[in-house]
Formats: structure tokens, C-alpha cells, sequence
């Protein structure tokens, strides 16, 4: 089989959401760490031309967009599934990665983490509290509606881990650290499955790095 690299800035919720992929298939791989001016590169804009992360390399195919990358490794490592049979639950599988790439990432999470998390703890910058403070309400639509779809099931998609829980986990997982992530996720059953989905080895395997974490 050939070699897997997986390109990205250490800490993106959507770079671990592909290694959690990978570990969940229990797929060799290897992550080829860079630093935030490099996903700007001349080199790097090759090989993902909207300079984010993470990008992918399977043998002589590169691919880029973190569920096209869950999609195909679902495709060449069928085991476990990662998506539904079901028409209709893999359609709300869909809906939530939806959900993730329109809303909840760049309208609320980003924001929120940003400001929070990733700023001050890798760049030195101060909390700009006003773009806190205008994230929360998407924050609070994206929240209640993942509560209202998971309902009583274990996964967001239904009884099985899908793309979806790994899509969402790492970004959940950041929103988490925060003041607001806190209070919005208080005594939720989103907050139940986000405790599940950390104890998998996959979310363990792939812990953002220490300084991050630490800066929550
Ligand atoms: N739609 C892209 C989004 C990826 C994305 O926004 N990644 C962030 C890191 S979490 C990034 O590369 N940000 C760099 C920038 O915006 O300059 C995907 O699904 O892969």
C-alpha cells in the first residue's frame, strides 16, 4: 500500500478530524507538520491553491478538503465503515458536515477558538472580545441543533461512529476549552458524546499539541 502523508499546521481541528480517520481505520500514516507561513507558500499553494490545511497525499493522488479526505479513506479502507448504509441517515450525516464547514466553523468556532486558544497561545495576540462575544449566537444556533439531531442516539449520524462525530469531535473538542463552549455545552448530551467521543484512542492519539491545550 502506499504511503499516506497528511499535510497540516499542528493543532487545525481539521487535521486531526483526518488523523482521527486514519486511526479509526487503523491506517499507516504520516503527518507532515508546518508552520502557518508555510501553508502560504509557493510550494504549499501547489498543492492546496486556497493555502489551508490540512492537504493529503496518497501515493502519485493528492486530494485536499478535510471530507473529500475522510470520504476516500473511507472508500479505500472500508473497515469500519465510517458511512452509513442507511439513505436517510447517511443524508443527516451529511446535513451535519454540512453544518460544520458552513456554520459552525468559520461563523462560530473559529472565532470563538481563535480568539480564545489559538491566538494568544501560538501568535501572542490579545482576545478581541467583541468577535467572541458576535460568534456566540451561531455558536448557540450550532449547538442546539446538534443537540436537537443527536436526540437520544449515541453518534450524531445515528447508533455508529460516521464522518460526521469525526468531523465534529475536533472542533467540538476546542469550542470546549473555551468560557463559551462551556457554557453552551453545560449538561447537554452533546457534551455526553463529546466525553464519549474523547475517550476513543483516535481523539487520544491525536491531542492538539500540549502549548494549546494548556492556553484553554
Ligand atoms: N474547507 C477546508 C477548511 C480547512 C481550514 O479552514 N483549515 C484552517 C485550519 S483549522 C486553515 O487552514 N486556516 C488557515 C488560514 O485560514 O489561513 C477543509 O475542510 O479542509
Amino acid at each position: 500500500m502506499s504511503e499516506i502523508v497528511v499535510y497540516g499546521v499542528p493543532g487545525s481541528p481539521f487535521l486531526r478530524a483526518v488523523l482521527v480517520g486514519l486511526e479509526e481505520k487503523g491506517a499507516a500514516y504520516r503527518v507532515q507538520a508546518l508552520s502557518p507561513p508555510e501553508i502560504k507558500s509557493e510550494a504549499y499553494l501547489k498543492r492546496h491553491p486556497f493555502g489551508r490545511v490540512p492537504a493529503f497525499q496518497h501515493g502519485d493522488f493528492a486530494l485536499y478538503e478535510t471530507q473529500a479526505i475522510l470520504r476516500y479513506v473511507d472508500a479505500v479502507f472500508p473497515q469500519p465503515a465510517l458511512t452509513p448504509a442507511d439513505a436517510r441517515v447517511a443524508a443527516r450525516m451529511n446535513q451535519i458536515i454540512g453544518i460544520n464547514d458552513w456554520y459552525f466553523f468559520p461563523k462560530a468556532a473559529s472565532a470563538i477558538v481563535f480568539q480564545r486558544i489559538i491566538g494568544p497561545a501560538l501568535l501572542g495576540l490579545p482576545t478581541d472580545e467583541a468577535a467572541v462575544a458576535a460568534a456566540v449566537p451561531m455558536a448557540r444556533v450550532c449547538v442546539d441543533e446538534l443537540e436537537r439531531l443527536i436526540g437520544t442516539q449515541q453518534f450524531l449520524a445515528g447508533d455508529r461512529l460516521s464522518i460526521a462525530d469525526i468531523m465534529l469531535a475536533p472542533q467540538i473538542d476546542y469550542l470546549a476549552m473555551t468560557p463559551e463552549g462551556q457554557t453552551l455545552l453545560k449538561g447537554t448530551r452533546l457534551a455526553a458524546w463529546l466525553a464519549r467521543m474523547q475517550a476513543r484512542p483516535s481523539m487520544a492519539a491525536t491531542l492538539p499539541p500540549e502549548a494549546l491545550r494548556r492556553a484553554a
